[in-house]
């Protein structure tokens, strides 16, 4: 596996990960910390973590079964490095039951939803139902992702100011996205990257 490599259905070692109690694991000079993709199916999970990871969009949909792991790093402005280890998970009504184990340890989570598609971002609010307990009890810090912005007006369902200000409401980094461009992609790892280093700092 090299830098960035994908595995499905495995677990990064558990040495590499942090203890769950709110501190990053520090591998030698590089900290580590997970993060966790939740949202409606096809909405672009898997597309977002490839073009962050990989640099590369294939436009297939793939079903991701379970999960998948991947890794990257991202340089803090501080000039230090942490190293993401996403897990994207599937969709799908059945992964529902299955996600409080991919959430368990997690540092963020991303919540993913497709500007096109009213009712995937309807169903933040049940995600973020879901992660309530963790999130107070934890500090896990949330992300929105508007994906596909790349997509003519015309098909727009979800405005950029409605999302604006729900997540403001729920305290969540936002940013709108395409992983079709690469739009936005850096900008909200970056951002998510400070934001869980200042939160495990405290
Ligand atoms: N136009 C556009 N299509 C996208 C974008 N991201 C994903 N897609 C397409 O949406 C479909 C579902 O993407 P996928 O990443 O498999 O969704 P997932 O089920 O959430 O992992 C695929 O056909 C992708 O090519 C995007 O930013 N723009
Ligand atoms: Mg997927």
């Amino acid at each position: 596996m090299g830098a960035c490599g994908s595995k499905q259905d495995a677990s990064p070692k558990k040495s590499g990960l942090n203890t769950g109690k709110g501190k990053l694991q520090d591998s030698g000079s590089t900290a580590e910390c997970k993060v966790v993709f939740l949202g409606d199916s096809a909405v672009g999970k898997s597309s977002i973590s490839q073009r962050f990871c990989k640099n590369i969009f294939t436009g297939e949909h793939e079903v991701t079964i379970g999960g998948a792991y991947i890794q990257q790093k991202v340089q803090l402005k501080n000039g230090s490095f942490l190293k993401l280890h996403l897990w994207d998970t599937g969709g799908e009504e059945r992964f529902r039951a299955m996600a409080p184990l991919y959430y368990r340890d997690a540092n963020a989570a991303v919540l993913v939803y497709d500007v096109s598609n009213k009712q995937t971002f309807d169903s933040i609010r049940y995600w973020l139902n879901e992660l309530d307990t963790k999130v107070k009890q934890d500090g896990l810090v949330l992300a929105l992702a508007g994906n596909k912005c790349d997509l003519p007006e015309s098909k727009r369902q979800v405005t950029l100011i409605n999302a604006k200000s729900f997540a403001e409401n729920n305290k969540m980094i936002f940013a709108e996205t395409s992983a079709k461009t690469g739009d936005g992609i850096t900008v909200l790892f970056q951002s998510l990257a400070e934001e869980i280093t200042k939160k495990v700092s405290k």
